[in-house]
């Protein structure tokens, strides 16, 4: 069994993707065939629960009030429509339904409808995950008590590029509300986004932020940014697929108990990258044709993929 270390430095994590890309992918293998069953990827749904008009300024983001990205807003969707949403997505095969916020941090009355919303899907059989910006402890208490299973809160980037991507919130409030979250008993979320201009460095630095928190994240997204016009990020360069491979490669290896999320971004990818991600130590997808604002592959699309490739659903 691999080690679970706490303390990656950062060359030890640049000497990993500096490996000749076979070596890099037959260690990340060997890590991933000794915690999991490698032909299993978790499922997830994802359900944006209020759209846009969010008063925080993330570069990448569709749903900031700031950029006119031509989204459109939606209320806090009834409880009611969410539940509907969630069965549906059961049929589907989902195991996880997730529900997002486009919140800089949920109101104590808003947060009494998203209570509903988790006890019913709960009472469905399904994971409940939500993301709904900042919480308070008194917050993180009362999802806990409803039974809320994940909470996706993510730390983006490096702390060093960080301040390139978002001013209205710092690092340091991120890593706060992920230690409640902790705190309260309530498996954590999170990753990052790749893609947005930053260099190796950055990566790695999230990487090493992730990896270096006193337990590691359960689920750890890894998002390919999704370009959309009106946003700061909409004309980034493409990021190598490669090099988006080895990060897959560099994060199980890290982390080796941790679901691996092939997250954003495989709607851009075809067959055979997400077939590489998958042997890089991936092994949980967000499914269904919308991600919260942007289009995922559809359905049947990943139908096909998983029988292509042996893969079952957990
Ligand atoms: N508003 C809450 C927050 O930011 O904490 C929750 C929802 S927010 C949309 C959840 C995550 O989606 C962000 O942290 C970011 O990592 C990811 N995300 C948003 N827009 C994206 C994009 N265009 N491409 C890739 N990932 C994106
Ligand atoms: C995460 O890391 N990725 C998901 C989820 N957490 C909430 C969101 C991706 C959003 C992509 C842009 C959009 O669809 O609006
Ligand atoms: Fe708001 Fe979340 Fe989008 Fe940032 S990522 S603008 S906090 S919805």
């Amino acid at each position: 069994m691999s080690e679970i270390r706490h303390d990656w430095r950062d060359a030890e994590i640049a000497a990993l993707y500096e490996l000749p890309f076979n070596d890099l992918l037959f260690r990340a293998q060997q890590v991933h065939r000794a915690h999991f069953d490698p032909n299993r990827v978790q499922v997830s749904t994802l359900l944006s629960i209020k759209t846009g008009r969010c008063p925080e300024d993330c570069g990448y983001c569709p749903q900031s009030v700031r950029y006119d990205t031509g989204l459109e807003d939606e209320p806090l969707l009834p409880v009611d429509e969410v539940l509907a949403q969630a069965r549906a997505a059961r049929e589907r095969g989902a195991s996880r339904f997730c529900m997002g916020a486009a919140w800089r941090a949920p109101r104590d009355r808003d947060l009494d409808q998203v209570v509903e919303m988790v006890r019913g899907v709960k009472a469905m059989g399904l994971e409940t995950c939500l993301t709904l910006g900042m919480l308070t402890e008194a917050q993180t208490a009362r999802l806990r008590e409803a039974g809320l299973d994940y909470y996706n809160h993510n730390l983006d980037t490096s702390p060093d590029f960080y301040g390139e991507i978002i001013t209205t919130r710092t690092y340091q409030d991120r890593l706060d509300t992920l230690a409640r979250v902790r705190e309260a008993g309530i498996k954590v979320c999170c990753g990052g986004i790749v893609g947005m201009g930053e260099d190796r460095a950055d990566r790695i630095g999230l990487l090493r932020e992730l990896a270096n928190q006193p337990q590691h994240p359960e689920s750890v997204p890894i998002n390919l940014l999704v370009k959309v016009e009106g946003t700061p990020l909409a004309e980034a360069e493409d990021l190598d697929p490669i090099e988006f491979v080895r990060t897959i490669a560099v994060a199980r290896i890290l982390m080796p108990r941790s679901w691996v999320r092939l997250s954003a971004g495989r709607e851009a990818m075809d067959d055979a990258q997400q077939a590489l991600c998958f042997l890089a130590g991936a092994n949980s997808i967000f499914y269904g044709e919308k991600l919260l604002t942007t289009p995922n592959p559809t359905a049947d699309r990943d139908r096909a993929l998983f029988d292509r490739l042996g893969l079952q659903a957990v």
